[in-house]
C-alpha cells in the first residue's frame, strides 16, 4: 500500500522475472551442475565492494552553488543539467590520485572477494576506454588513462574477481536512449534502438571481450527494454564464459542474481542467488556533504544478516573526483575487515540460517558446523531454540586455542554457557560442531506469561500473490492488501485456554476505509507421528468467528489497536487464526500489524 517510490524500478524488474526467460536463454543450455560450478566463487564470496564512480565526482552533490537533492549520480537528472552543460565536467576530471591497488587493497583487507564498478552510468559516460562512444575518460578527460584496465590489473595481481556495472537503458547522454522521468534537453531525443545498435551494444561488446570480466551488472531496465532488445545484449554474454549476471536486464530475462537495492528481505530468496547492495551514507556517487555514515556495528550486523539469509553484500563506496575513497569509507571498511580477519569462517563459503529467528543475533551454516552470531551477549547460558542436532563441540571462533564451552540439552534446544565477557561488542561467532544435517524444530507461536498470545505481521503465513509483509523487524505489517481474496493466518499453541479480547493493531487511510473482513478460529488436528503432510487437517471445532469494519486511522502508517469481540476457546493445544477480507470496496483491506489474544477481563 505505502510504497516509497524507490522501490518501483526494483518492483518492475521483479515482475519482468517472472516472465520465466533467464538469461542463460540466450546462453548454451548448462546443467545444474555447471551453473553451481559457475556461480561457486561468488557463493563462497559474500561479500563485495560496488564503486560508483563517473563525472558526478565533480559536482559532488552541488550545482551552481545549489545542493541538489537525492543521491549524488542522478544530479545530472535531478538537476536537469542540460547535455551541453554536463558534458564539460570531463574537462574538469582528472583523477591524479587514483591508485588501482590502493582501491584493490582498501577491498580485500575489508575481506571482500568481488569488486563490481561503474563502467557508465545513467549520466552516458564511459569510464573505460570506449572506440564505440568518444565520451569516456580516456578520450574526453585530462586524465587520457582507462581506470577500469588499471583496477582489472590490480585485482589481478590481489586476486580480486572483478564485475562492471553497465547502464544499458538509461543514458542521458546519447541521443534516443531514456531517462527515468523524461527528456529534459531535446539532445536527448532520438531513436531507442540506434542508441542501442550504436552505443550499448559495441559497449557491451567492448567490456565483454578487452576485460576479464566476472560479472555483468545491468541497471534500470524501462519498458523500452523489450524482450527483443534484451536479448540483442543477453546474446552478448557468450563472449565471457562463466560469467554472472543480475537481474535487471529488463524484458523478461531473470539473470542469475536477485537485487535487492538499500534493504535486506526478511526470508532472503529461498532457490535464488541474490545480493544486497547498499550505500554506506546516503548516496552511490560522491557528494561532497553527505555525512550520514553507517557505524561500523550497522555494517558488520548486515553482513552476518544477509549471509544467515543465504545472500551476498554488496557494500559501495564513492570515490571523489581526484580519485580517493573517503576515509569515512576507508575507516569503517577497515574495521570490517579487522572482524572480518577473526570472524571470515562465519561468512565464507557459508549458507543460509536454519533458524527462522533467533532472539540475540543471527547464524551461519556449513556441513557439521552451526556459526552463531551473537549480537546481543547474554549473561550466564546462550539458548539455540529448537536445536534438535547433537552438539560434538562448541567454541568461541574468536578463541584460537577452541577451548570448549559447556552445552546442555535444554528444555528447548541447546544452551551453551558463554564466557561473562563478549569477544566483540558487534558480533562474537560461536561454533557449534553438531552430528549431521541442522535439524530445527520451527517453533510455534504461544502464550506468554500473562497468557498473552501475540500475532505479529512478520509470523503471519500470507496467502495470495498481492499482499506481502512490508518494513523491519520493528515495524512489520502486512501490506499491499489489494486484493480481497488474498488472506493471513497464524499458527499458535494455547496451553492455557478460556474466553480472550481480540484486538486488531492497523492503519488504513480515510480514501481506502470501509473493508470487512472476518477473524474465524478453528482447532487444529494433528495428524498422525510419523505423518507429516505438507497441511495439517484443520477441523473447525467449533469454528469461532467475529466480524469487523475497517475504519480510517488517518493514514496507512497510522497504527490504532482496537478491540474487536472476543471468544472463548476451550481445549489447549494447536489452533490457527485467519483474517480474510469478506468487502473490499474501495481498492485496499489494511495495513495490518498484530492480532492479540487477550486473556478476558485482565
Ligand atoms: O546505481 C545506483 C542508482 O543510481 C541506481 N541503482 C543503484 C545501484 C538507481 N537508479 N534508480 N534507482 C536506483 C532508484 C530510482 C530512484 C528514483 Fe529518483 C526515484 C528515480 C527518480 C525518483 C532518486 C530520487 C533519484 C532521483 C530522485
Amino acid at each position: 500500500m505505502h510504497k516509497p517510490l524507490i522501490s518501483s524500478i526494483i518492483v518492475v524488474a521483479l515482475f519482468a522475472s517472472a516472465a520465466g526467460l533467464t538469461a542463460s536463454d540466450a546462453l548454451p543450455q548448462e546443467t545444474k551442475q555447471e551453473r553451481d560450478q559457475r556461480m561457486a566463487w561468488w557463493r563462497d564470496a559474500r561479500f563485495g565492494m560496488f564503486i560508483h564512480w563517473g563525472l558526478y565526482a565533480v559536482p559532488a552533490g552541488t550545482w551552481q552553488g545549489k545542493q541538489i537533492p537525492s543521491i549524488g549520480e542522478w544530479i545530472m537528472n535531478t538537476g536537469k543539467i542540460p547535455v551541453a552543460d554536463y558534458e564539460k565536467l570531463a574537462a574538469q576530471f582528472n583523477p591524479v590520485k587514483f591508485n588501482a591497488d590502493q582501491w584493490v587493497s582498501i577491498a580485500k583487507r575489508a575481506g571482500m572477494k568481488y569488486i563490481v564498478i561503474t563502467s557508465k552510468h545513467h549520466d552516458g559516460f564511459a569510464m573505460f576506454h570506449s572506440k564505440a562512444s568518444p565520451y569516456n575518460i580516456y578520450d574526453a578527460t585530462p586524465f587520457q588513462r582507462d581506470p577500469l584496465a588499471e583496477l582489472a590489473a590490480a585485482c589481478k595481481r590481489q586476486g580480486l574477481r572483478l564485475g562492471f556495472y553497465y547502464s544499458q537503458c538509461q543514458d542521458w547522454h546519447h541521443p534516443g536512449a531514456e531517462a527515468i522521468g523524461e527528456h529534459w534537453d531535446k539532445a536527448q531525443d532520438g531513436s531507442f534502438d540506434h542508441y542501442l545498435d550504436t552505443v550499448a551494444i559495441p559497449q557491451v561488446q567492448e567490456i565483454l571481450t578487452n576485460y576479464p570480466l566476472s560479472v555483468l551488472w545491468w541497471d534500470t531496465p524501462t519498458g523500452a527494454m523489450t524482450s527483443e532488445r534484451a536479448a540483442k545484449l543477453a546474446a552478448l554474454l557468450k563472449l565471457r564464459p562463466g560469467l554472472i549476471t543480475n537481474d535487471r536486464l529488463g524484458g523478461g530475462f531473470s539473470g542469475d542474481t536477485n537485487t535487492p537495492e538499500q534493504f535486506v528481505p526478511a526470508t532472503g530468496y529461498p532457490g535464488r542467488d541474490w545480493e544486497t547492495c547498499m550505500t554506506m551514507n546516503d548516496t552511490w556517487g560522491f557528494k561532497s556533504y553527505d555525512h550520514n555514515w553507517k557505524s561500523t556495528e550497522t555494517l558488520i550486523r548486515n553482513l552476518a544478516d544477509i549471509a544467515s539469509k543465504g545472500g551476498n553484500y554488496l557494500l559501495n563506496v564513492g570515490p571523489t573526483s581526484l580519485g580517493e575513497i573517503p576515509p569515512a569509507s576507508v575507516e569503517r571498511l577497515a574495521a570490517v575487515g579487522r572482524w572480518m580477519n577473526v570472524n571470515g569462517p562465519s561468512i565464507y563459503g557459508t549458507s543460509a540460517s536454519p533458524f527462522k529467528k533467533l532472539p540475540w543475533g543471527r547464524a551461519t551454516q556449513k556441513p557439521g558446523k552451526l556459526y552463531l552470531h551473537v549480537f546481543a551477549w547474554p549473561a550466564g547460558e546462550l539458548l539455540v531454540p529448537g536445536l534438535k542436532n547433537r552438539v560434538t563441540a562448541a567454541y568461541l571462533l574468536a578463541d584460537v586455542t577452541k577451548s570448549a564451552l559447556p552445552v546442555r540439552a535444554s528444555e528447548n534446544g541447546a544452551a551453551v554457557k558463554l564466557p561473562a565477557q563478549a569477544p566483540d561488542k558487534i558480533d562474537s561467532v560461536v561454533v557449534l560442531e553438531i552430528e549431521g544435517k541442522a535439524d530445527v524444530e520451527p517453533e510455534i507461536l504461544s502464550q506468554n506469561k500473562a497468557g498473552v498470545v501475540e500475532l505479529p505481521a512478520g509470523e503471519a503465513t500470507l496467502h495470495g500473490d498481492s499482499l506481502r509483509c512490508q518494513g523491519d523487524s520493528a515495524g512489520e505489517n502486512i501490506g499491499f492488501w489489494t486484493n480481497p481474496k488474498d488472506w493471513a493466518s497464524w499458527e499458535f499453541k494455547l496451553e492455557s485456554p478460556g474466553t480472550f479480547d481480540v484486538q486488531l493493531t492497523f492503519a488504513c487511510e480515510p480514501g481506502s476505509a470501509g473493508s470487512e473482513f472476518d477473524v474465524t478460529l478453528a482447532q487444529e488436528q494433528m495428524p498422525a507421528k510419523g505423518l507429516r503432510p505438507r497441511k495439517r487437517m484443520v477441523v473447525t471445532q467449533p469454528a469461532q468467528k467475529l466480524s469487523g469494519k475497517v475504519e480510517s486511522t488517518g493514514g496507512w502508517e497510522k497504527f490504532v489497536a482496537v478491540k474487536l469481540g472476543t471468544i472463548t476457546i476451550t481445549q489447549n493445544g494447536r489452533h490457527v487464526l485467519s483474517v480474510k477480507p469478506t468487502k473490499m470496496p474501495r481498492g485496499a483491506v489494511m495495513n495490518l500489524k498484530s492480532i492479540t489474544l487477550k486473556p478476558a477481563g485482565q
